[in-house]
């Protein structure tokens, strides 16, 4: 199947079963990026459903009386596939694709197809066929379960549903192992390779952001480079590392990663635990955000700090940056800087704000080698205050100067600078 031609997509229909108080626009935009996953996967939406529930049918998860509705618009629009928003159990599965005469699959397995269709290095497939393989190990409960049923593949022969057939409990767990070791094989020479770099004392910055926000279009704009850029989920599922030079000539290393969305599925973060390491190590990162989407940013953007708390980054300092500026109206512009005052407005595509951007990446990040201060040494204050908030690796006493050599964290920089022994000199 080709996503790309429109013919030979898989017909299918979206259902979302929401919590009452839910208000339209975020039911609609649930939907909408339900839609934009589906078609990213390579199946075309034919129609979709919504339902208000205050307590999920353990069951079957509709009403009954929904139920026939969407059994009726699903074969009315000839929907050969139902994709539910929320995540379903094997028997809610089950019982729902006979009810709708058509293969039901969830959410997560839509979002896990898309990382198979998307994973083109090694390390990427490897991470992605562990998720899968962790996601698919609880729904088999040792019954030769038809596989088929599982979902899967859409337009791919990558899901499960396609490695399936004869696979039982016991394989799944022997390859879930050996794909966990061969992982972290990779992971050991990306260290290595992570090292070389720290030793080159290049200060690293890593774009994140909700999938499809620009990161990589950004990074090209910023590096003059040619990574993937699609209108699609997910485009990218490894960090390209890209070296930048900062607006004084100091060189820094930029990093593009996979895109977070709301509810990723947890056995994706942990399989990708290796290609976000580059976000953890990162010194600082740039936080991607869609300014032309503004229903749901703020969702979007908290969404996207839950997956970075998540995989312990939320302490590393953060510049926001709002991008597809050019798709916004003058007006709504105005108030969008109003509403997220520290953010930088950006465009990857016409260029605006990206000289601002640099600057800012320069402040936050470019000067992470260490600073020489000189502090009068009656100001112990001061001094326990470096012990404190920074790294200091020497400490040596000139007359009643004390003189420190000092790594200090981004916000701490302007207060100590009327102290800094010498103008920081750019790196090569
Ligand atoms: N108009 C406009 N479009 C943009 C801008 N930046 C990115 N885009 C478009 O937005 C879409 C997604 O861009 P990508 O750079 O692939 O986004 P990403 O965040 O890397 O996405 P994933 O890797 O899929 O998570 C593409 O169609 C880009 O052409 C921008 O500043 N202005
Ligand atoms: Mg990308």
């Amino acid at each position: 199947m080709d996503p790309d031609t429109g013919e030979d997509q898989e017909p299918c229909f979206l259902v979302a079963v929401i919590p009452t108080d839910t208000t339209d626009n975020v039911a609609e935009e649930t939907l909408d990026e339900l839609a934009a996953l589906a078609s990213t996967a390579g199946a075309r939406v034919v129609g979709r459903a919504v339902q208000k529930r205050s307590s999920l049918d353990p069951a079957i998860l509709l009403g009954k009386g929904k139920l026939d509705e969407v059994s009726r618009d699903v074969s009315a629009a000839g929907a050969t596939l139902v994709i539910f928003s929320n995540e379903l159990t094997i028997g809610q599965q089950d019982r729902l694709a006979s009810a709708l005469d058509a293969r039901v699959i969830d959410r997560r397995a839509l979002i896990l197809d898309i990382f198979a269709q998307h994973a083109h290095t090694r390390e990427g497939a490897t991470q992605v066929e562990l998720a899968q393989l962790t996601y698919l190990l609880p729904r088999i409960r040792g019954r030769g379960i038809e596989m088929s049923r599982m979902g899967g593949g859409i337009g791919t022969r990558r899901g499960p549903g396609e490695t399936k057939l004869e696979v039982d409990r016991r394989r799944i767990r022997k390859r879930i192992r050996k794909l966990e070791s061969e992982l972290s094989r990779m992971e050991a020479v990306r260290g290595t390779q992570r090292k070389l770099r720290v030793r080159a004392g290049l200060p690293s910055v890593c774009l994140v952001g909700y999938t499809n926000s620009g990161k990589s279009s950004l990074l090209n704009a910023l590096t003059g480079s040619s990574e993937l850029v699609e209108d699609r989920l997910f485009s990218t599922l490894d960090s390209a590392t890209r070296r930048i030079l900062l607006p004084n000539g100091q060189a820094a290393v930029l990093s593009d990663t996979v895109g977070f969305i709301r509810n990723l599925p947890h056995e994706l973060v942990a399989s990708f635990r290796s290609t976000l390491e580059v976000v953890r190590e990162a010194d600082l990162l740039v936080h991607v955000a869609d300014a032309a989407r503004e229903e749901g940013m703020p969702e979007r953007i908290k969404a996207v700090e839950g997956v970075l708390a998540e995989i312990g980054a939320d302490g590393i300092p953060r510049v926001l940056a709002l991008n597809k500026i050019d798709l916004v109206e003058p007006a709504d512009v105005t108030r969008l800087g109003r509403a997220f005052e520290d953010a930088h407005l950006v465009s990857a595509v016409s260029g605006a704000g990206i000289e601002e951007l640099l600057d800012a990446v320069l402040r936050d990040a470019g000067t992470t080698e260490a600073l020489i201060l000189e502090i009068p040494a009656s100001r112990g204050d001061l001094i326990s205050e470096l012990y404190r908030a920074g790294n200091v690796r020497a400490r040596e006493y000139r007359g009643d100067t004390a003189v420190l050599t000092v790594e200090l964290p981004a916000e701490k920089r302007a207060r100590f600078e009327r102290y800094q022994a010498r103008a920081r000199e750019p790196r090569q």
